[in-house]
């Protein structure tokens, strides 16, 4: 049984690189790692017929459904398996079929809303929070909205201006004051290499030292 020794959340917003780097920070760990997109844990909509889950606002915090993954993780870090949803862009709904998740030695949850609950954050050992212009990152949305999912460019404008933008200043912009790091544009090899050394070191259990969160400033204010 594995036990997960460390957790990390990767937040930002739509279009951030928050993908990338969660994939490149741990392209070497094999099965070691765990990576958990946020999007899974959006709630079941199959109440809902099509149109109505067109118009959801799925960049809201009340989208996703934070019960369930706080037990999730919480199962995780116990050392337990657990059955992860996944999600259905196309159909806007979560899929019937579940995959079986084992816990490793790294977990990854990544998404808009990452470090956006108080408990979960409470669970992670490093907080990241990937940060890009805003103007990028909708070019990024619309490429992928448009060619990768067939969506329409009049659509994806609609979208972003009616709730991504906006949510994205109410909810996810302010979730960075929890992060740990601001990884600047994405995924940048300095930040990616310096991640990748500390997760490797992780793995292989030989992590120079184990954190606490919190302020340093007393230890070098006993020396001024
Ligand atoms: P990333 N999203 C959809 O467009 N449809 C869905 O069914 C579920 C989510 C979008 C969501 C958010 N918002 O901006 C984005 N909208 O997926 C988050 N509108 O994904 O972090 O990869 O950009
Ligand atoms: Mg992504």
């Amino acid at each position: 049984m594995t036990i997960p020794s460390f957790v990390i959340g990767i937040a930002g917003g739509t279009g951030a690189g928050k993908t990338t780097v969660s994939r490149l920070v741990t392209r070497d760990l094999g099965d070691s790692v765990t990576r958990i997109p946020l999007d899974n844990y959006y709630e079941d909509l199959s109440h809902l017929d099509f149109e109505e889950r067109q118009s959801v606002n799925y960049d809201h915090p009340s989208a996703f459904e934070w019960e369930l993954l706080r037990a999730h993780l919480e199962a995780l870090l116990e050392g337990q398996s657990v059955e992860m949803p996944q999600y259905d862009f196309e159909i806007h709904n979560r899929k019937e079929e579940r995959v079986t998740v084992e816990p490793t030695d790294v977990i990854v949850l990544e998404g808009i809303l990452a470090l956006y609950d108080e408990e979960i954050n409470e669970m992670m050992d490093l907080r990241l929070f990937v940060e890009t212009d805003a103007d990028v990152r909708i070019l990024r949305r619309i490429r992928r909205d448009v060619i990768d999912r067939g969506r329409d460019l009049e659509g994806v404008i609609d979208q972003y201006l009616s709730t991504v933008k906006p949510m994205h200043e109410q909810f996810i912009e302010p979730s960075k004051k929890h992060a740990d790091l601001i990884i600047p544009e994405g995924a940048n090899s300095v930040a990616v290499n310096l991640l990748e050394e500390k997760l490797r070191a992780e793995v292989d259990g030989d992590a120079v030292r184990s954190w606490e969160r919190g302020s340093l400033e007393e230890e070098l204010g006993e020396k001024r």
